[in-house]
């Protein structure tokens, strides 16, 4: 038996080294597409973290701001602007002696098109602009596909070839509130594919 057990054959050998490359390779495999859903499911949670935030900040600011602030007649459209009660008198509360509500400098919430806060990102950055004062509020905004402005999904429009008409952001009036819809998107990394959230909320502003 000791004979036996000296030493391996080359074919042997071989078939043991053959036999390791191809498990390592599948482990590899397994390894590799692991880490790669990881990353995915971190974009994906990350992506739909910072729309949350974006989205309950912009609830947080329309709700504060008074309804005959807002240019009703521009919306639907991706830039709205208000002005929100705030305590400008320092009486205590939002309304003056007179009984009337006071309101805050006119803000703008946006894409950061012209880049305001000098960042490097443009269009696909949504900010909250006012005076010079600008505060970011989200990053990857999906573009606007509705090239023609029609609201609906025109021919070429598709630009991410998923059927459906994005528009990054919108304000939309319905009944006494507005729609707010956000959308970005993630790259998790080089291979895998982009990740995006999407949230709609109303809100209604004050009166
Ligand atoms: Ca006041
Ligand atoms: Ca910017
Ligand atoms: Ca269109
Ligand atoms: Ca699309």
């Amino acid at each position: 038996m000791r004979g036996r057990n000296h030493g391996m054959t080359l074919i042997e050998l071989m078939i043991v080294v053959a036999i390791l490359t191809i498990v390592l390779g599948i482990l590899f495999v397994l390894g590799d597409n692991l880490q790669q859903s990881v990353a995915a499911q971190e974009a994906r949670v990350t992506t739909q973290d910072d729309v949350r935030m974006a989205m309950q900040r912009i609830m947080l600011e329309l709700r504060q701001s008074a309804r005959a602030s807002i240019p009703w007649n521009t919306l639907p459209n991706a830039v709205i602007t208000y002005r929100r009660a705030e305590d400008v008198d320092g009486n205590g509360t939002a309304v003056d002696v007179g009984g009337f509500l006071e309101l805050g400098a006119q803000r703008t919430i946006q894409r950061d098109t012209n880049d305001a806060n000098g960042d490097g990102r443009t269009t696909t950055q949504l900010v909250m602009i006012e005076g010079n004062q600008v505060t970011v509020l989200a990053n990857g905004l999906l573009e606007n596909e509705d090239a023609n402005a029609d609201g609906i999904l025109s021919a070429g429009e598709d630009s991410n070839n998923n059927g459906v008409l994005e528009r990054g952001v919108w304000f939309e009036p319905v009944g006494a509130g507005l729609r707010i819809t956000l959308q970005a998107q993630r790259s998790p990394g080089p291979r895998s594919q982009v990740v995006t959230s999407q949230l709609t909320e109303i809100v209604v502003p004050r009166n």
